[in-house]
């Protein structure tokens, strides 16, 4: 007996200290009892009462979103150049021209180059655009072969023969369901897309590559994690979208799936060009409350993916309760500009409720602000849309982002975009 039972054990001891006996839990009844933070008053008690007040509470926001869980991301300048790689008239059944840019990001004789994809309907005036990153390479998101295989970091893949850390052309067009690039185009919208690898490899490496190392080594506990870098770089991506004059300027919509998608919040929080917000099934550090303890919870996400939130975020791990903030009022941080939160039925683990009640716990800033919050407590039935400045759907379905779900953020950009 004694046999079997020792290495079961051991067994038992080995499996918990990688965190695999972690359970998560699906069980409305058996969250904790818990208080969320009032968006709308200020750390000292004192209520925000307009729209002056609600600057200066977001303010207080951002540094305590940075300050416990993002990381602060540095303030310093970088030099950007562009240089355009390909060129095709006739992408997208002739509908749209493709370019393929380098955005080159120097700063203290260090550098990173991004590569951009980038997609816009042939039309005579500015059109809108989606800023979304892609998960595997810019070649996975289209079939045509002048697309360059992604050249950073990527994930093995040892199915799909990528077994070094480096991408090749049996990806191709693998993501393609993801990315509806023709629909997108038919509807007049643009997509700019690049690997977020290429920002920073996502893996735990002591922030040694990507950009993190162009602001120097210093770091401490608030110091920005990957989540940041990526969004720091949409915004670096946005100074040069800017200066493209085939694009609206106003009508910039980032958008991003699961940790894209608590990326896009981060970046739509800290900057106010982008004119729309699209978060995609981001679950936990994404639109999801923390504090239910539903899925994900903090210590999962930091023990599974410890580089990509600041150190400090790992005093709530098993404590979110200790949390001076919730996830609402990072949607809050986006009021009054409009902001799309989607959930699909069976991505349990990125907890569609949370990310639901969440929009819910944030339309009273936008309300303060003039404008409909998501317009509902109840939970709306699947495939049935919600919501005036803040939309929701949860479709059926995983995890995933789906060309009903393109078309729902296309219904609502439409909203705002067409509107005299
Ligand atoms: C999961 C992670 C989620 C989500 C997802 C994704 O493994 O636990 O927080 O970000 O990855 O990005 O696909």
């Amino acid at each position: 007996m004694k046999k079997i039972i020792l290495p079961l054990v051991a067994l038992f001891l080995c499996l918990s200290a990688v965190g695999q006996t972690f359970v998560p839990n699906y069980d409305e009844a058996a969250m904790p009892a818990f208080t969320l933070p009032d968006p709308l008053v200020f750390a000292n008690g004192s209520k925000v009462k307009d729209a002056g007040a609600w600057e200066k509470r977001r303010a207080e926001l951002i540094q305590l979103f940075a300050s416990e869980e993002y990381g602060f991301t540095p303030e310093g300048k970088v030099k950007m150049e562009a240089r355009k790689v390909s060129e095709v008239q006739d992408a997208c059944q002739g509908k749209a021209i493709r370019q393929e840019l380098d955005l080159t990001l120097s700063r203290e004789g260090k550098s990173v180059t991004l590569q951009l994809l980038v997609v816009l309907p042939k039309t005579s005036h500015r059109v809108p655009v989606f800023l979304a990153y892609n998960f595997n390479g810019n070649h996975t998101v289209t079939e045509a072969p002048g697309v360059r295989v992604a050249s950073s970091w990527v994930r093995n893949f040892p199915e799909m023969g990528i077994t070094d850390n480096h991408s090749n052309e049996s990806l191709r067009g693998s993501d393609t369901k993801s990315w509806p690039l023709d629909s997108i185009v038919a509807r007049g919208y643009g997509v700019v897309t690049l690997y977020y690898g290429d920002v920073d490899p996502d893996f735990d490496d002591g922030f040694k590559n990507g950009v993190h190392p162009l602001f120097g080594g210093v770091r401490d506990s608030s110091s920005w994690g990957s989540i940041a870098a990526w969004a720091w770089a949409l915004s670096r991506i946005t100074d040069y979208l800017v200066t493209d004059k085939r694009i609206d300027h106003n009508k910039i919509i980032v958008l991003g799936h699961s940790r894209l998608g608590k990326t896009a919040l981060w970046a739509g929080a800290n900057d106010k060009r982008f004119a729309i917000v699209v978060s995609n099934e981001s679950g936990m550090g994404g639109a999801a409350l923390s504090k239910r303890i539903y899925g994900e919870t903090a210590w999962r996400i930091n023990t599974s993916f410890p580089h990509w939130f600041c150190t400090r975020f790992r005093n709530y791990n098993n404590n979110e309760g200790a949390l001076a903030f919730d996830q609402h009022e990072l949607l809050a941080l986006i009021a009054p500009r409009p902001l799309y939160v989607c959930s699909a039925e069976g991505d349990k683990w990125s907890d569609p409720k949370g990310e639901f009640l969440s929009c819910v716990y944030a339309s009273p800033v936008y309300e303060l602000l003039g404008k409909p919050g998501v317009g509902t407590d109840k939970m709306p039935e699947l495939h049935h849309p919600v919501g005036g400045t803040i939309g929701y759907h949860i479709r059926a379905g995983s995890h995933g982002i789906l060309l009903y779900d393109w078309e729902r953020f296309m219904d609502f950009a439409d909203a705002f975009f067409l509107k005299k």
